[in-house]
């Protein structure tokens, strides 16, 4: 079987990464973790590390996750689920659903970069354990006033659309990233996303049909798919998923 893509990724977290392989899954397309394989087998952190250096051939990334098909390198998790679900029907082919297709995605990979910033907020070189007060600070923000912006604005896109999909009244990679989003801040903030809940019926019914996609759900229970952990960027701190009351508005 020929492998298309090749996926670069720090091994050990789902991460920023989880958004891409969950496209590639559910496209069916067969692609290597590389980093997650054995230096034995051209994989392991030397083989990434080997491209973020600029040792190789194509555009250099600055970051993880990055893919590389047929010698294009291909970086930023929300362009490159972009490209991948253009070449595999995972997004409708008009120029303003791509465009709002792209939107929703890059959306949801700010409110990604917020999560992340609460656990980080100072810095990312920094461990958790040295930023703990200003993460506590932080966290109280995230839990009241981005979390139900975000996801109450997913809701209210799904309500004005089909009520089932971001993007017209197709499955896209916009859905899929939804999914991601909402899996790693019921990990991240259970009580957060309990309270909220009921209040984003649409989405959380967006979650279960995504989760029961043939291919999404074979992976979900496959050993690819990496449990959320915390190193990763959506992590369970219980003293960051902190009680508020009626801050709670979308
Ligand atoms: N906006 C980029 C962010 C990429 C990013 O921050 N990657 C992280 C891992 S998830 C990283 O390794 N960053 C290293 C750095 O920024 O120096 C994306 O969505 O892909």
């Amino acid at each position: 079987m020929t492998i298309d893509y090749a996926l670069y990724y720090w091994p050990g977290i789902q991460g920023r990464g989880e958004f891409v392989r969950l496209v590639l899954e559910d496209a069916g397309a067969s692609y290597r973790d590389v980093a997650r394989e054995p230096e034995s087998k051209d994989g392991g952190m030397p083989a990434m590390m080997k491209l973020m250096k600029g040792e190789g051939q194509g555009m250099l990334p600055l970051a993880p996750p990055f893919l590389v098909h047929e010698g294009a390198v291909i970086a930023q998790s929300a362009n490159i689920c972009a490209y991948v679900a253009a070449r595999h029907g995972l997004v409708p082919k008009d120029d303003a659903s791509r465009a709002n297709a792209l939107q929703v995605m890059l959306t949801i990979a700010d409110c990604a970069d917020e999560a992340h910033d609460v656990h980080h907020p100072i810095a990312s070189s920094l461990y958790y354990e040295d930023q703990k007060a200003e993460a506590a600070r932080r966290a109280r923000y995230f839990v009241s006033e981005r979390i139900p912006k975000f996801l109450g604005w997913l809701e209210r896109v799904l309500e004005r659309g089909d009520g089932d999909h971001l993007i017209g009244k197709e499955h896209s990679y916009a859905d899929l990233g939804a999914f991601q989003l909402v899996e790693g801040i019921a990990y991240a903030f259970p009580k957060a996303l309990g309270r909220l809940g009921p209040k984003i019926p649409r989405l959380l019914g967006l979650r279960k049909r995504v989760a029961e996609r043939p291919k999404i759900k074979a992976y979900l229970a496959s050993e690819r798919r990496i449990p959320f952990n915390t190193k990763g960027l959506f992590r369970h701190y219980p003293e960051l998923d902190v009680e508020v009351g009626d801050e709670m508005e979308p």
